[in-house]
């Protein structure tokens, strides 16, 4: 039997990560790097505080799809541990957002520690220690894949879902200039399209559509097929983030929100939207986008006062009966419904 999403998955998916940043390191050492001990240093500590220590729901998948993508058969240690590696990548790209978002978003915690640009003597260099990750990805995949017949086809995924997730990112953040709130810039069809690009790409297809490369499918049907689920998934993953933002337990989600004070074209303000009174509405635009603790407070109250947990309750169950329907209706000669609905459970009423 193949270790399934047991512990035994989780210890050599960890495992992996040691073999992964001494590769990278070793590499350093050597000529034509041969990095100084200072620099060499400052990149162990950028990859161990940065690209472990989330849930690694995106990572683990890889390997967990490549399982159920191949069916019966068992996969051969060499498939694990390459699955494995391209989880990773999956992390380290994920890792090389979060830096940057933290520092555009001016978030003070994430995984229940400071962000990295918060940390002392790191501030800005943060910036360059972004762009190291997202270079190491290449470096990975070079080592690991670069024999494969789809090899190009790894590489170009990851340069699309990159482009795509920096579309969805721009979006997000010139529709929230500071300090500034235009709430009829807000719409939920706005939304929409920042989440997809921002968060659903990179979250939910990228892992599917690596270890369907792994998988040797090439029927770009697949691929459309798995988009079709995946994309609406992944807006519902982000609108649980939005939610979880404002109502989440910053112990348990590992960061304080700041959605509010950042002006942000998130799923609670673009709902309340559509239920608050004209003097409602007044409150919001007087309180929006304001980093006062007084004016939080105020917005709040008002998305106390439009039942905001019951909205989002709701549609949490319209959401999840949504992607049941979308399962159940998917042509499972292409990909087999597993994987789908996997993914749906892990997400499905998250707290964290
Ligand atoms: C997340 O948006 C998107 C990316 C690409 C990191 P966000 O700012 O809501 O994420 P978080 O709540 O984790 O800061
Ligand atoms: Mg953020
Ligand atoms: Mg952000
Ligand atoms: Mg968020």
């Amino acid at each position: 039997m193949p270790p399934s999403n047991g512990l035994d998955t989780k210890k050599d998916f960890m495992d992996a990560f040691e073999t992964i940043a001494g590769d990278i390191l070793s590499e350093l050492h050597q000529e034509p790097y041969a990095l100084p001990e200072s620099g060499i240093k400052w990149i162990k500590e950028n990859l161990y505080y940065n690209i472990p220590g989330g849930k690694m729901n995106r990572g683990l998948s890889v390997p967990d799809t490549l399982e159920c993508l191949v069916g019966q058969r068992e996969l051969s240690k060499d498939e694990r541990r390459r699955a494995v590696i391209l989880g990773w990548c999956v992390e380290i790209l994920q890792a090389f957002f979060l830096i940057a978002d933290d520092i555009m978003d001016g978030s003070i915690t994430r995984r229940g520690q400071p962000c990295w640009y918060k940390k002392d003597g790191v501030g800005m260099v943060a910036i360059n220690d972004s762009f190291i990750l997202e270079s190491i990805i290449y470096k990975l995949l070079r080592k690991y894949f670069r024999q494969e017949k789809y090899y190009v086809d790894l590489l170009e995924l990851f340069h699309e879902v990159t482009y795509q997730t920096e579309l969805g990112q721009m979006l997000d953040l010139i529709t929230a200039p500071e300090g500034q709130p235009n709430l009829s810039a807000f719409s939920m069809l706005k939304y929409k399209w920042i989440v997809k690009f921002k968060t659903a790409f990179y979250s939910f297809y990228l892992p599917v559509a690596l270890a369907m490369h792994m998988a040797h499918i090439t029927d770009p049907a697949a691929f459309k097929l798995a988009e079709s689920i995946l994309l609406p998934l992944g807006e519902y993953f982000q609108a649980q983030d939005d939610y979880l933002d404002c109502y989440g337990d910053p112990a348990v989600i590992g960061k304080i929100g700041t959605d509010i004070e950042d002006n942000k074209c998130g799923w609670i303000i673009n709902q309340a939207l559509e239920r608050v009174s004209d003097e409602q509405r007044r409150v919001l635009e007087d309180n929006y986008a304001r980093k006062d603790p007084a004016c939080v407070a105020r917005v709040k109250g008002v998305f106390n006062e439009v039942n905001m947990k019951q909205v989002f309750a709701d549609y949490e169950e319209a959401s999840y009966k949504q992607i049941k329907g979308l399962i159940a209706s998917a042509d499972s000669i292409l990909v087999n419904p597993e994987v789908f609905e996997r993914f749906l459970q892990k997400v499905y009423k998250r707290q964290k």
